[in-house]
């Protein structure tokens, strides 16, 4: 063949390998593999032999394979492409969604992020008093704490100037609900006293209705503090014990909780004296039973609890704000019921704002329903007083929704919990709502010769002497907390000390007018000098009142910090997670 070398000339008439000649037998027969070029020149020798037919054949046989061949390959490439095209799309699709997710947060409120990202093996160390105020602190919650256990141990309350126990719901109330505030004081010997106690007698088997919200917010809400700050067990098993019996409450027709339970039988049900429930209550147990849900690693109380929030969160409401009664049946609020942030609406708007931080700002609907809320309190609740101007929320009636210039001294958590929504990055004008009421509320204080403020407050729209005054109906005290409460927040926040000065101011009024023998007594009449004891010692003043106080004192702004902690309505900190 032309072209080719004369020693590959290839012999169409060519035998079989075996004539090959010696000297061609090579390293390939070795192997018993025939010689190449032999084998090239008798396959030439053959294929020449071939009828057309038959070489037709072998080129429509040898086509087909080819063309067999190419097909596989392509779809084979095809399908690796299509695999990595649909990654592409999935993956563009995450990050198109990732942002879109990220702009719509951003578009919702320039929230910041915690300054401190939390771990939740974090656990603060508190080593006890480091001042004068701190110490007085101190030593009032040693002397109440003494005269109950003299007086009251194991029952729910002191009656401090009788000497007599209260029971409420036979919980041992005072010392379930007190006992983060001595770990926070660092006092030892009553921490391990009180631990012993809830570790040998608090049972929840008694055959007794409790009401749902109060034991979750005073009891659960303590336990699960007490077990997050030391890890002992002790206090998990007693908050899954006792939430186990609560979840009943979440058994009516629309999810919304009974007000009532029976621990020991776990049967809940309505008040007698209503088909109601009171909104603030069933808004105001999430945190708790989502740290439950965490900490003992069990989704059931956080899905029961998150699902109420849901629900309401579909209602229709006045730009957010809320009637303080629903129907556990039909999951409805009661149609015009009164409007306020005092007695049985408050602490809806406070979970609104802390179920968004305890879930690491995740949940959008909560922080949208807050901050609709907020403007809602702006445009119908928010008036001023005359003729001083001053800044007080009042509510709307029941029925006709006319305005009513009254605030309850529960309204005085306000101002905190628009100082925290503004640290974590809501409008500016919410903290100076925050300043000018927590100053109203401070007024309330200041309007007596006791120094303490009344359970309500009545506001003038118009009058030309007196902003505001007291019905004799309603000048008792509780010695509530939420006005230190706030105090606190915005100590922490601003690190202005003129808040630790109002604070101490409104101490020297417990001191002067509360303090008895054996403890510290609700007031009859805080317009009195010579104040009429109720005789009782809530459990909520050693919870909450003492214990916002002893911080509100601390050198230390940040000795429980807001970056890694919600703070329930009880006072009781529960750790802020990821999600
Ligand atoms: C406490 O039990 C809680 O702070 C609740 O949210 C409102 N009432 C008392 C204190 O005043």
């Amino acid at each position: 063949m032309k072209g080719l070398p004369v020693d590959t000339q290839i012999d169409f008439e060519g035998g079989l390998l075996t004539t090959t000649p010696h000297s061609c037998i090579n390293k390939w027969d070795n192997f018993g593999i025939a010689d190449p070029s032999i084998s090239h020149k008798n396959f030439l020798r053959k294929w020449n032999r071939l009828s057309r037919l038959q070489r037709s054949l072998v080129y429509a046989v040898f086509i087909i394979a080819v063309t067999l061949l190419v097909i596989l390959y392509n779809s084979k490439v095809g399908s690796t492409d299509s695999i990595k095209k649909s990654e592409k799309k999935s993956i563009h699709d995450n990050l198109h969604n990732a942002s879109l997710v990220n702009e719509e947060a951003a578009a919702i409120v320039q929230a910041k992020k915690p300054a401190v990202e939390f771990e939740t093996n974090d656990r603060p160390t508190f080593t006890g008093p480091t001042n004068a105020r701190q110490y007085a602190v101190v030593e009032s919650f040693r002397h109440a704490w003494r005269g109950y256990k003299e007086h009251a141990w194991g029952h729910d309350n002191l009656k401090p100037v009788s000497g007599m126990a209260y029971d409420w719901f036979s919980l041992g109330l005072t010392i379930v609900d007190a006992l983060d505030t001595a770990f926070i004081m660092g006092l030892t010997d009553e921490y391990n006293e009180g631990k012993e106690w809830i570790k040998d007698e608090l049972i929840f088997t008694k055959n007794k209705d409790v009401n749902f919200f109060e034991v979750t917010i005073r009891v659960l809400g303590a336990l699960l503090t007490n077990y997050h700050f030391t890890q002992d067990k002790v206090f998990l098993s007693k908050a899954k014990d006792l939430g186990d019996r609560l979840m009943a409450a979440f058994s009516s027709p629309s999810g919304i909780p009974y007000s009532d339970v029976n621990l020991g039988t776990r049967a809940a049900h309505a008040p007698e004296w209503s088909h109601y429930s009171t909104t603030a209550e069933v808004t105001t147990v999430q945190l708790e039973f989502r740290e439950l849900s965490r900490a003992a690693d069990n989704p059931a109380y956080e899905d029961a609890a998150a699902a109420v929030s849901e629900k309401i969160h579909q209602l229709p409401k006045k730009h957010g704000l809320v009637p303080i009664f629903i129907n556990p049946n039909s999951g409805h609020f009661l149609p015009h019921a009164t409007i306020t942030l005092g007695a049985r609406g408050d602490s809806y708007y406070e979970y609104l704002l802390k179920q968004w931080l305890q879930t690491g700002k995740t949940i959008n609907y909560l922080l949208d329903d807050y901050m609709t809320a907020i403007e809602g309190v702006r445009e119908f609740l928010a008036k001023r007083s005359s003729p001083n101007k001053y800044l007080f929320i009042g509510e709307l009636s029941a029925g006709s929704e006319a305005f009513n210039p009254k605030m309850d001294h529960l309204t005085c958590f306000l101002p905190g919990t628009l100082a925290l929504g503004h640290a974590n990055g809501l409008p500016d004008w919410h903290m100076a709502m925050a300043e000018e009421l927590l100053y109203t509320c401070y007024l309330t204080y200041a309007a007596h010769p006791t120094f303490l403020a009344p359970e309500i407050t009545h506001f003038n729209l118009a009058s030309t002497t007196d902003d505001m005054y007291t019905k004799t109906a309603d000048a008792h005290s509780l010695l509530r907390p939420e006005f230190i409460e706030s105090l606190w927040y915005m100590y922490q926040i601003t690190g202005n000390t003129t808040y630790q000065d109002w604070g101490w101011q409104i101490f020297q009024g417990f001191e002067k007018y509360a303090r008895v023998e054996n403890g510290y007594s609700s007031l009859a009449n805080v317009k009195s000098e010579r104040p009429v004891h109720r005789d009782m010692m809530e459990s909520f003043f050693l919870s909450e009142t003492l214990k916002y106080l002893y911080l509100l004192f601390s050198d230390d702004r940040l000795l429980l910090d807001l970056n890694k902690y919600v703070i329930n309505t009880e006072a009781h900190p529960l750790p802020i997670h990821k999600n």
